[in-house]
This record gives structure tokens, C-alpha cells and sequence, in this order.
């Protein structure tokens, strides 16, 4: 049985050799575990076509949300302008307001001015503020033509306008008073054109194509046969034919009139 044993020890023996032999194959898997980013290298060049492939996919993607989110961005910022322009108005002009708390209620007051407004003021003795439905209401004061402008580069051109005539406005309506002597167009940029009362009075401005005509100041809304937006700005034109044949008037028309002051 010692034999055995001793045979048995023997074997153990040899075989903790072996299996300290073992131990270097151990050490060989070390390498291998160092070796891992040269594997994994070569297992990307070997399935590069494979991986390529995702990450392609991938970026785009990534790009995309990237470019949305960039949209929605700008997106938000778009409304916000329209809201900063929106007081703008009302802090130049009182009746701005109006129009903004008839926005939310528009049917109680019948007689209220909605949007964009023009007041007359000034020596008038009757300041009033207008509406574009006031204003539209004013018929016998209407007045429609086409009316010719020439502008400071030359440029020539012949527009259809409809609207009310000024003097007739500031008359029948203002009650303009006997010392005044101005009129000042004024509108919300600030661009301004001063008349005098005889200037405003005359219904006789040519049109240098046309010796037939006989034109009045005029502020209209439509412009060949197309109302202007009543959204974004006042949508009403001071619009005067010419003094005389050669007459640069296009630079007296007044876009986006918002106030009349009579001096
Ligand atoms: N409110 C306002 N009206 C304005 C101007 C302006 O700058 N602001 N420019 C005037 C000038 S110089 C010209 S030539 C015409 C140009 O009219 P248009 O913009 O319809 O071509 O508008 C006139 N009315
Ligand atoms: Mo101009």
C-alpha cells in the first residue's frame, strides 16, 4: 500500500509539474488579455464592413436631431419678434392698445376702433382716431384712380389706388380749424411728409401720362385692387399725384400712416 501511495505521491507529484507547466499557458493568456486592443483592432479592420455601417448610420442620425433641435430653436425665436413688434406700436401710439384688448373681445364695442388706427389731431376740433372699418365707412368721401409716380432714380409707374380724400377727411370729419396751416403725415418709422393747407386742398395734381386727370390727395388701403395687411402694419398710403410734368412724387407718398397733426 506504501508503494501505491508513494506511487500515487509520485504522480501528484508530476503532475503539480504539469500543472505548474500550466501556469505558463496562464501567463500566455496575460498577453492575450494585453493583446485585447490588438484583437479588437483586428476584429474591427476584420469586421469593418459591419461596424462601418452602424456608425454610419448612427452619425446622421445624430445630425438630424442635432439640425432639429437647431429648428425648433430657431422656431421659438420666430414668434418672439412678432411679439416685441406687436407692443412696439402701442408704446408710439395710445389706440395701439385698443386694438390689442379688442383682439380677445371683439364684438362688445361696435363703435371701437379694431387694428391699426390713425388720429387726427392737433387744430382740429375734432381729435378722433379711425379705424380701417371708420375709414371704409366714410363713402362719400372715396375716391379710386390711377395714380403716376416717378420716382428720384426715374423709375415710372402708374398704381391703382383706393381710399378717402385727405382735405375731405380732415373737413367734414376732424373739423379742421381755421388757423391751421400744416398737415404732417407721420408714419411708424418715423418717415414724415409736411403739406401745407393749400397743398392739401388741391384737386388738381396731374399725372404727366394722363392731361386728362384731376387727382386729390389721398389716403387709401387698397392698392391695385388688393387691400393692404391689416396684421403687420397700418394699412394705410398718403398717395398725391405731381405738381407739374416732372414732378419726383413718388417720395411724398406716406406708407403706414398712424398719425395726422394739423398745425
Ligand atoms: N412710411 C414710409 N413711407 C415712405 C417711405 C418710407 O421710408 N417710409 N419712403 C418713400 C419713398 S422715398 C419712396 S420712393 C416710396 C417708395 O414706395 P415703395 O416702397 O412702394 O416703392 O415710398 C415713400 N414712402
Ligand atoms: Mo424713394
Amino acid at each position: 500500500m506504501r508503494r501505491y501511495l508513494i506511487i500515487l505521491l509520485i504522480i501528484i507529484l508530476i503532475s503539480s509539474l504539469f500543472l505548474g507547466g500550466c501556469s505558463k499557458p496562464k501567463e500566455e493568456e496575460i498577453p492575450l488579455v494585453v493583446h485585447q486592443p490588438i484583437d479588437e483592432e483586428n476584429k474591427e479592420e476584420e469586421e469593418a464592413p459591419q461596424e462601418v455601417e452602424p456608425i454610419l448610420e448612427e452619425e446622421p442620425l445624430v445630425v438630424e436631431e442635432v439640425i432639429e433641435e437647431k429648428e425648433e430653436v430657431t422656431e421659438v425665436e420666430e414668434p418672439n419678434p412678432v411679439v416685441v413688434i406687436e407692443p412696439k406700436p402701442p408704446v408710439e401710439k395710445p389706440p395701439m392698445e385698443e386694438p390689442a384688448k379688442q383682439a380677445a373681445v371683439e364684438e362688445e364695442p361696435e363703435e371701437a376702433v379694431e387694428g391699426f388706427a390713425i388720429k387726427i389731431e392737433g387744430k382740429v376740433s375734432k381729435p378722433i382716431t379711425l379705424g380701417l372699418k371708420q375709414l371704409k365707412e366714410l363713402v362719400k368721401l372715396g375716391y379710386t384712380n390711377d395714380y403716376y409716380s416717378l420716382n428720384s432714380f426715374g423709375t415710372t409707374g402708374h398704381t391703382n389706388f383706393k381710399g378717402i380724400k385727405l382735405w375731405g377727411l380732415l373737413t367734414e370729419v376732424a373739423d379742421i380749424q381755421d388757423d391751421a396751416a400744416t398737415v404732417r403725415i407721420i408714419a411708424t418709422d418715423g418717415y414724415e411728409i409736411s403739406l401745407s393747407i393749400s397743398q392739401v386742398k388741391r384737386e388738381d395734381y396731374i399725372d404727366e401720362t394722363d392731361q386728362s386727370k384731376m387727382l386729390p390727395i389721398i389716403i387709401a388701403w387698397q392698392e391695385n385692387g388688393v387691400d393692404y395687411d391689416v396684421n403687420s402694419r397700418p394699412p394705410y398710403k398718403m398717395v398725391v399725384g405731381q405738381k407739374q410734368p416732372g414732378d419726383v412724387n413718388k417720395p411724398n407718398w406716406v406708407s403706414d400712416i398712424h398719425r395726422i397733426i394739423v398745425e
